[in-house]
């Protein structure tokens, strides 16, 4: 039967489910020393001195690793570790290595920091003033860029209703499960890393980049990783202090987060605040925006290239083509920025979606009315900063979301009627994924006859194992249960990138394709000599070869038999004795999903915000297995409930963390979680063999303007800002 489009079950689960998954910290190798990391506790400072005598003198400290100083780009000053100046809270200033865990841990009590402190910047409006520096010596204005298409000031000024708004996206934390760790074992000039990671051959480069001159390999390998949601690909202090301190001490080295630990050091998201004045027509065309684009970075730069993002998708889906905007990439005294599912869609989607919103109210128009007005109805469409929609018909879709939206509005009367808050919302959203460059995969068939993927990608809880495992199986003909995937160690696959950006599925989706589609002509070839008959007569059917003229074939398993039973003796057959093929796949551009997302929701009177119903509508191009999307989608939805309603890293007005644990950073749980419903289009194909497109960050794209627009359809007061504040929801 074809796999593909079959909700298969995931092949990866049982040993998730049975408890034999192997994390980082589950995996013990004989003489491994434990790293604890003495981290700062002030926002900003100048460091004086580090004393660290009485916790080497603690028995089983091995020893103590101050002032690593590794250049890395757009790091923060003194990276991975604070020398003469801290930054934020949490920045790591000294790293014990003990005989255990605790032995580690209780001697951080006994390093001595003398310090300076320095005032902080904390909010980065204020930040813009640069009065006050947030890294001494350099300007609080990190990263400066405009985006200008056609002439938005002159658009704006002819337009007959003017949105003026401050619209701002809190800084949340990437919380995945299983918190950062890794565990390096130096072996005479070689390493081995176990990392929970989402990215092994990157974080390979970057290491050896750091320490080629201690060590003439890295391998990485992904331990099984509890989920990264973004946050596990860019280099982080740890990965350097762990990596060195194996070369140094030249022992196994782990070091793994506590959750309090993970929270301060993770690379937090979001945290944009955008001034708009978006220009209409009387009868709703948008004609103008201006932006002004403001995104704290934290303590560090190399979170610039998300407001890069947004700023170039802000117009969404829509013909607007007259935007300026104004990026302000500020530094301040906190955790650094980076990505996190969406990294910037969610961004530039809660902006456009708002704006939509409050022109409709403003021009008196139906939500739906005004979309359909706007939406681009040509594609391939290239936005005003380049960006090409490739395909799809958004009218279509939209027209579609329509119909959840009247049922959904119809409800909320009803429920409004008997006295409640409820509120309906809708979104529509444009998605750019297939963030490159390219993938690999390679396809061989073992000795039993089983045929092993594997690929240069590294899935951390999406299932893309299964999914690529239907593809081969289809490609091959055979059963899926005849087809294994493996994944995340750089001496598996020479090359590849990981999984982020939504494109697992269809760059190494498509590799595995054309993999097995080269081993498919392989398998005739070796086929043929085997049986000892032409190859152009060998036709490949189902696992088999099969010679036309005689009827002679062969099965997989009897070419793998054959090629691997004999130990000793010759290879007479004149081919080369391989039953493995690899092949790397790109696309020439990126690939843009679309949605919607309709919202039914309701508000208590102590303001807690409850999802009564929730349906997502994608068009990927085609769906490989829709069980697996419809995880994501379900997966995200409730992740977006968190930054609409619950979720945000919070600092007090001296730039100390308020949220250090989960009981102050509240991640969505089973209580507030909701059924989702999703349904899905194949219109909008990519141009690869297999013609998918990503879904994994899509759901978070779509759920916050569509849940933000619910909450406040409930209460009846405009929302600018997420996680909204529940003082404007109680009744
Ligand atoms: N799929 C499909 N048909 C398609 C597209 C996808 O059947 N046309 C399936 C795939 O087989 C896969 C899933 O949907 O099982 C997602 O595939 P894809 O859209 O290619 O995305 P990636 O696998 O590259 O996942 C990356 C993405 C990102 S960028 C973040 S962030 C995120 C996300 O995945 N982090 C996650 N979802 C996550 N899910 C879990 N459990 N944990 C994370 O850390």
């Amino acid at each position: 039967m074809p796999y593909i489009g079959a909700r298969i079950k995931r092949i990866e689960d049982p040993k998730f489910i049975t408890g034999s998954a192997r994390y980082v910290d589950d995996i013990e190798v004989p003489g491994t020393l434990y790293m604890a990391i003495l981290r700062s506790t002030v926002p900003h400072a100048r460091l004086l001195r580090v004393n660290y005598e009485d916790a080497l003198k603690i028995p089983g400290v091995v020893g103590v690793i101050t002032g690593l100083n590794i250049k890395v780009e757009n790091r923060p000053r003194n990276f991975p570790m604070a020398r003469d100046e801290i930054l934020y809270v949490g920045q790591p200033i000294a790293a014990v290595v003990a005989e255990d865990r605790y032995k580690a841990y209780d001697a951080l009590d006994y390093i001595q920091v003398d310090y300076e402190p320095l005032p902080a910047v904390v909010d980065p409006e204020r930040a813009l003033a640069d009065d006050v520096k947030a890294v001494e010596g350099m300007s609080n204005v990190g990263y400066r860029k405009t985006y200008r298409a056609g002439n938005p000031e002159i658009e704006l000024s002819r337009s007959d209703v003017v949105i003026e708004a401050k619209l701002e996206i809190g800084r949340v934390y990437p919380a995945a499960m299983e918190p950062r760790g890794l565990l390096a074992i130096y072996q005479e000039g070689k390493l081995t890393v176990y990392a929970s990671t989402q990215a092994p051959h990157y974080m390979r480069k970057f290491l050896l980049d750091a320490f080629r001159d201690y060590v003439s390999d890295i391998r990485v390998v992904q331990a099984d990783t509890g989920g990264a949601f973004g946050s596990k690909m860019f280099p982080y202090p740890e990965d350097y202090i762990v990596t060195y301190a194996s070369i140094i001490y030249r022992r196994p080295v782990k070091w793994v987060a506590t959750r309090r630990e993970d929270l301060l050091s993770t690379y937090h998201s979001r945290a944009q605040i955008h001034r708009i004045k978006a220009g209409f027509t009387r009868n709703g065309e948008w004609k103008a925006l201006i932006d002004e684009l403001i995104i704290d970075l934290g303590a560090a730069t190399h979170g610039y290239y998300l407001a890069d993002i947004t700023a170039t998708l802000i117009g969404g889906p829509y013909k607007i083509r007259d935007i300026l905007v104004e990026v302000y990439g500020v530094r301040t005294n906190k955790t650094p920025l980076d990505q996190y599912r969406g990294a910037g869609r969610p961004e530039a989607a809660f902006v456009y979606e708002r704006i939509m919103d409050m022109a409709a109210d403003e021009l008196k128009m139906d939500p739906v009315e005004i979309r359909r007005k706007n939406l681009v109805t040509e594609l391939p469409y290239t936005n005003p900063f380049g960006h090409k929609y490739d395909s799809g018909n958004y009218l279509h879709l939209l027209s579609i979301a329509e119909g959840y939206y009247r049922d959904f509005e119809r409800r909320a009367e009803e429920l409004r009627r008997q006295g409640r808050r409820v509120g309906v919302g809708l979104s529509f959203y444009i998605e750019q994924n297939n963030f490159g460059p390219w993938e690999s995969a390679s396809v061989r068939v073992k000795s039993d006859g089983k045929v092993l993927v594997i690929i240069g990608a590294a899935p951390h809880g999406q299932g893309d194992a299964t999914a690529i495992a239907q593809i081969v199986a289809d490609e091959l003909g055979i059963d899926i249960g005849q087809v294994e995937v493996s994944w995340g160690d750089t001496e598996l696959i020479g090359e590849g990138f990981g999984t982020y950006g939504s494109r697992t599925l269809t760059l190494a989706g498509n590799a595995a394709l054309l993999a097995a589609r080269k081993l498919k002509d392989r398998l005739r070839r070796v086929g043929a000599a085997l049986m000892g008959v032409n190859y152009e007569d060998v036709v490949y059917e189902n696992g088999y070869v099969r010679d036309v003229k005689t009827g002679k074939s062969l099965s997989i398993k009897d070419i793998a038999n054959a090629l691997t039973t004999n130990v000793g003796g010759t290879w007479p057959y004149g081919v080369e004795p391989s039953l493995e093929d690899t092949a790397y796949f790109g696309l020439s551009d990126y690939t843009y999903p679309y949605g919607s997302h309709i919202a039914l929701v309701e508000v208590t009177e102590e303001g807690l915000v409850k999802v009564l119903d929730y349906v997502a509508i994608d068009d990927i191009g085609m769906v490989v297995n829709p069980m697996l999307a419809e995880g994501q989608v379900v997966g995200g939805v409730i992740q977006g409930f968190g930054e609409v309603a619950l979720e945000e890293v919070k600092y007090d007005s001296d730039g100390n963390p308020l949220t250090q644990t989960f009981s102050e950073y509240w991640i969505p749980t089973i209580m507030e979680s909701f059924n989702v419903k999703w349904y899905y289009l194949e219109e909008g194909k990519s141009n690869a063999p297999l013609p998918t497109k990503g879904i994994a960050e899509g759901p978070l794209i779509g759920v916050l303007p569509a849940l933000t627009r619910a909450v406040e359809n409930a209460v009846g007061r405009r929302i600018t800002r997420i996680p909204i504040d529940p003082s404007l929801l109680v009744k």
